[in-house]
């Protein structure tokens, strides 16, 4: 089975309108492997860190205050194309643009409160989730179902 990893994490809002066993669900249903999961409010110099790409948006500093203010959902998942798959089911960046059927398309509405977040590569995945977990943190485990998702 893959070891492809993705750093997913549950925004504020998420947590506050209660949709974080419904997101969960998604993930665990589609076979993907849950390898760890923290509910953790961070810093603002985490959330910096974490944004650092988004650095010279005008809307930089009000994310970086709104995603440290209140506790979130930071998981790891695992499994063959895991990266790419998980940003298909999240949908676009813009709910407006985002299908019904992605979690995007179905729970949200604006852009700053889309309620997810997903690595957009296999390489800023590994230095998200060095940047959110430690290694020991992170689960290595087989699930009973695993033959029955990969041939
Ligand atoms: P992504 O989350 O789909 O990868 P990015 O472009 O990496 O999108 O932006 C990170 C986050 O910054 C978005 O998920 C959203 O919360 C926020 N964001 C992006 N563009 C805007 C904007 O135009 N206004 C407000 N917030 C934005
Ligand atoms: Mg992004």
């Amino acid at each position: 089975m893959s070891g492809e990893r993705t750093f997913l994490m549950l925004k504020p809002d998420a947590v506050q309108r209660g949709l974080i066993g419904e997101i969960i669900k998604r993930f665990e249903q589609k076979g993907f492997k849950l390898v760890a999961m923290k509910m953790t409010k961070e810093t603002e110099d985490h959330l910096k860190q974490h944004y650092i790409d988004l650095a010279g948006k005008g809307f930089y500093a009000g994310l970086v205050k709104y995603m440290s203010s209140h506790p979130v959902v930071a998981m790891v998942w695992q499994g063959k194309g895991v990266v790419k798959t998980a940003r298909k089911m999240m949908g676009e960046t813009n709910p407006a643009d985002s299908n019904p059927g992605t979690i995007r398309g179905d729970f949200c509405v604006e852009v700053g409160r889309n309620i997810i977040h997903g690595s957009d590569s296999v390489e800023s995945a590994n230095t998200e989730i060095k940047l959110w977990f430690k290694e020991s943190e992170i689960c290595d485990w087989t699930p009973s179902s695993e033959p029955y998702v990969y041939e």
